[in-house]
C-alpha cells in the first residue's frame, strides 16, 4: 500500500487501493458506532479477510460506518478516504498497519434516511454494533426495553427517522419484509451478558409495540448471534495523533492506538453470508457463554473495579494502578479468590493464567488506558461486571470483602467530589439520581445504602435477601469516607490477610 504527503493528511494514491475495496465488494457490513473499538477489533478482522481474497476465493467485504451522533469520526475519516492506522503494542514495542475495510461513514442525525437505505440493501448482510451499553435502551437488570427512554418514544412514531439503534434495525427489518427481501444478521459487539439475546429482547419488543405480526417475522428470520470481543482500546488522544505523525510523517487523524492482543469469539448463528473471519482468528463456536462469562466477570469486573479505586487514589491511568503494589495485591485477590470461583472455564481456558494474562496486559504502559474512561457509565456496567458474581458468592455463603469495596469506592466515585474536594465531572446516564440520593441521605450511612439499594435498575430486587451485602457496603463505604481511598485500601489488605491466613 503507497501514500502520498497531502496537505498533511493521510491519503492512498493508487487506484489499486480502491479498485481492491470497493467495486469488489461483494457483501457489506453495516456497522452503528464507528467508534475506535471497532475500528480496531472487528474492522481489523474484516480487513484481514479481505487480505486474504486477494490470494484465495474469498468474498471481498466492506464495511458502511454509521456514527448515531456526532459527525467526528466521518470528518475523520472520509477526508483520507476512510483508511487509517492501527498501531499494536505491547512491553516489546509497536508496529502499525493500515485498514482499507471502511468504505464509507453515515452521521444518523444529518441523513436517517441514507443509513436506512444502505441497512435495507440487498447486499448488505450484516449489521454490527459496539453502541456501548447504554446504547441499547434497556433495564440493565430486567433486560427490558425502557418505554420511557424519550429517544425510544420518539422512534417508535418516527420509524423513517429513527435515533436509536434499536429503532434504525427495527425499521430497516420492516422495510425488507415489507419488500420481501431476506433478513440480515444482527451482530452485537457491546460488553453485555449474552448480547445477542438481549438485543433481540429490546428488538423484539420494540418491534412488538409498533406491530405484532413484525415480531413473529423477525423471531423467525433474523439471527441475533452472542458474541464475545476483547481488545483493549483507549481513546485517541490528540499527543497519539502527534506522536504518529512525528514517528511516521503522516497526519492520520483517525489512528486507534491497542493492545497486540485480541479475542472474537462468536455465536454459530447467522442468516446469509459471513466473511470468512475464522480463517483471521475469529472463533465460531455453539455456545458463547463461557467465554463471555469468563471475560465480562475477569476483565471487565477488575477493569471497572481498578478505574473507581485507582481514580480516587490519584491514579489517571491503568498501568499506573498496576505499578502500584497494594492495588496489585487487591486485584489480585478480587480476581483469583473472589471471582475466578464463580466462573466456569471454557474447554482448556486456565482461570488462574487467563487472570495473570489480564494483569499483564493492564500493566502495558503504551496504552495510556485512563482509569477516567473505564469510570464512565458505571451503572450501567457494574450490575453485569461484579453484581452478578456478588450474588452468586453470596448465594454460596462466601465473601465479597473485594467485591463490595469496589462498589463501594464505585459509590464515592458518584458523588461527585474527588477526596481533595474537587468536583468529578461523573459521566453517567444516572449520575443526577446517584448524586442526589447522596445529597439526601449522606448523613446517614444505612440510609443512604438502602437508598442505593432500592434502585433496581442497577441492584437486583433478589440482593435485598442478603444483609451481608449491605452490611458490607456500609462498612466500606463508611471506611472510604473516613479514612480516604488509600488508607481504606490498606484496611481492606489486612482484612483479607486474616481471612485468608
Ligand atoms: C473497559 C472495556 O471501558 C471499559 O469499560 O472495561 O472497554 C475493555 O477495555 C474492553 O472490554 C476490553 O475488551
Amino acid at each position: 500500500m503507497q501514500f502520498k504527503r497531502l496537505n498533511n493528511a493521510i491519503v492512498a494514491n493508487t487506484h489499486s487501493d480502491e479498485s481492491q475495496r470497493t467495486p469488489k465488494a461483494s457483501a457489506k457490513i453495516v456497522h452503528l458506532g464507528i467508534g475506535a473499538f471497532h475500528r480496531a477489533h472487528q474492522a481489523v478482522y474484516t480487513n484481514n479477510v479481505n487480505g486474504l481474497a486477494a490470494k484465495a476465493a474469498e468474498d471481498i467485504w466492506s464495511i458502511v460506518g454509521v456514527s448515531l451522533r456526532s459527525a467526528t469520526v466521518r470528518d475523520q475519516l472520509v477526508p483520507q478516504n476512510c483508511f487509517y492506522n492501527v498501531i499494536e503494542s505491547d512491553a516489546s514495542g509497536s508496529n502499525r498497519f493500515l485498514v482499507s475495510a471502511i468504505e464509507d461513514v453515515l452521521v444518523a442525525p444529518e441523513s436517517p434516511q441514507a443509513v436506512l437505505d444502505v441497512m435495507a440493501a440487498e447486499t448488505t448482510q450484516i449489521v454490527s454494533l459496539t453502541v456501548t451499553e447504554k446504547g441499547y435502551c434497556h433495564d440493565v437488570v430486567s433486560g427490558d426495553l425502557d418505554l420511557q427512554n424519550p429517544d425510544i418514544q420518539h422512534d417508535l412514531v418516527n420509524l423513517d427517522s429513527p435515533k436509536t439503534a434499536i429503532g434504525f434495525i427495527v425499521s430497516a427489518l420492516k422495510f425488507r419484509r415489507d419488500h420481501a427481501l431476506p433478513a440480515f444478521t444482527v451482530l452485537s459487539c457491546d460488553n453485555l451478558p449474552s448480547n445477542g439475546k438481549t438485543l433481540a429482547k429490546v428488538v423484539l419488543q420494540f418491534a412488538g409495540s409498533i406491530e405484532p405480526a413484525l415480531t413473529d417475522w423477525i423471531k423467525a428470520q433474523v439471527k441475533f448471534p452472542n458474541t464475545m470481543i476483547d481488545r483493549i482500546v483507549p481513546a485517541t488522544t490528540a499527543d497519539d495523533i502527534d506522536m504518529f505523525s512525528q514517528r511516521y510523517g503522516y497526519h492520520d487523524l483517525a489512528m486507534v492506538k491497542t493492545e497486540r492482543f485480541s479475542q472474537w469469539v462468536i455465536e454459530d448463528n447467522f442468516v446469509g453470508k459471513l466473511p470468512a473471519w475464522q480463517k483471521v482468528g475469529v472463533n465460531i463456536v455453539k455456545d458463547v457463554d463461557a467465554y463471555e462469562n469468563a471475560k465480562l466477570r475477569l476483565l471487565n469486573g477488575a477493569h471497572s473495579s481498578l478505574a473507581y479505586v485507582g481514580y480516587l487514589t490519584g491514579l489517571d491511568f491503568v498501568h499506573q494502578v498496576k505499578e502500584n503494589p497494594e492495588l496489585t495485591r487487591f486485584l489480585t485477590h478480587l480476581m483469583k479468590v473472589e471471582i475466578a470461583p464463580t466462573i466456569v472455564a471454557p474447554e482448556g481456558l486456565d482461570l488462574q493464567k487467563y487472570c495473570d494474562d489480564l494483569l499483564q496486559r493492564f500493566s502495558n504502559p503504551e496504552l495510556h488506558h485512563r482509569t477516567y474512561q473505564i469510570a464512565m457509565d458505571g451503572s450501567q456496567k457494574v450490575p453485569q461486571r461484579l453484581l452478578h458474581t456478588v450474588e452468586y458468592k453470596l448465594k454460596n455463603n462466601q465473601a465479597i470483602d473485594a467485591l463490595s469495596f469496589a462498589i463501594a469506592g464505585w459509590l464515592r466515585y458518584t458523588t461527585g467530589v474527588n477526596e481533595n474536594g474537587v468536583a468529578i465531572e461523573v459521566q453517567d446516564p444516572r449520575a443526577e439520581q446517584l448524586a442526589s440520593i447522596y445529597k439526601q441521605h449522606a448523613n446517614n450511612l444505612d440510609e443512604l445504602i438502602d437508598a442505593y439499594l432500592s434502585v433496581h435498575s442497577i441492584f437486583p430486587e433478589s440482593l435485598q435477601s442478603y444483609p451481608a451485602f449491605k452490611e458490607k457496603l456500609c462498612d466500606w463505604l463508611g471506611i472510604i469516607q473516613k479514612l480516604g481511598m488509600k488508607a481504606a485500601l490498606q484496611e481492606l489488605l489486612e482484612n483479607i490477610n486474616a481471612t485468608t491466613d
